[in-house]
């Protein structure tokens, strides 16, 4: 099994830390999509990283259906829910932040465009959703320690590596300032191996 992915993207964050919770071996192959030389899109028609590809040869994408895939590949700790309103919950999370990591990318992405053809108003739009969010995720966590069922679940990795995300691109959003129970959710995500061994580099 190997996973396609860069060593900056969110999503690609999310399921190697998966991987590393749920102690499963996986070869990391490193392909930018955006390289004239990618094979990603030999995996993945949409031409997206992270894949995950099996033994077998099948591609298994996007993040969300790797890290479901990951999650019944093994039962090392668990990181979705057994109960359907806990894995509900702990989807709608990783889709809140997975949203904020969209968001991100778009504005990171139209302001690698000239100048003269970038949109103040999309990327404007994008800010909004980023705000939104991270105000969103800040009032459902309030006082609690985990996102979903006060345990750590895929939902804590997802909002970590979309958090992790803002402050690589980003560093400008104080988030940490305005929300101090994220910034208190990250601290605790950060003291784990698997998120301090997957850092995004600041290249
Ligand atoms: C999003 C992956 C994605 O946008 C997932 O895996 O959850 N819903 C998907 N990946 C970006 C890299 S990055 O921003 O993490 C990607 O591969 N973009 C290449 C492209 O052509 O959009």
């Amino acid at each position: 099994m190997k996973l396609i992915a860069s060593l900056t993207s969110p999503y690609a964050r999310k399921v190697r830390i998966v991987l590393a919770e749920k102690h499963i071996e996986c070869d990391l192959q490193v392909d930018i999509p955006w390289n004239e030389d990618t094979h990603v899109p030999d995996y993945n028609p949409l031409g997206k990283i992270p894949v995950l590809v099996l033994d077998d040869g099948t591609a298994v994408y996007d993040s969300r259906v790797i890290a479901e895939y990951l999650d019944h590949a093994s039962p090392v700790h668990n990181v979705l829910p057994k109960d359907a309103r806990g894995r509900i919950a702990a989807r709608r999370w990783e889709a809140l932040a997975d949203g904020i990591c969209d968001a991100a990318a778009t504005i990171f992405l139209e302001r690698k465009r000239p100048e003269a053809q970038q949109s103040p108003d999309w990327i404007a739009r994008q800010q909004l959703k980023i705000e939104r969010g991270l105000a969103t995720a800040s009032r459902d966590l309030a006082d609690r320690v985990w996102c979903v069922a006060d345990a750590y679940t895929l939902a804590d990795i997802a909002l970590g590596c979309a958090l992790g995300y803002l402050d690589l691109r980003f560093p400008s959003i104080a988030w940490r300032d305005s929300y101090p129970n994220l910034a208190g959710l990250m601290q605790r995500l950060n003291e784990r191996p698997a998120f301090a061994d997957s850092t995004p580099p600041k290249a």
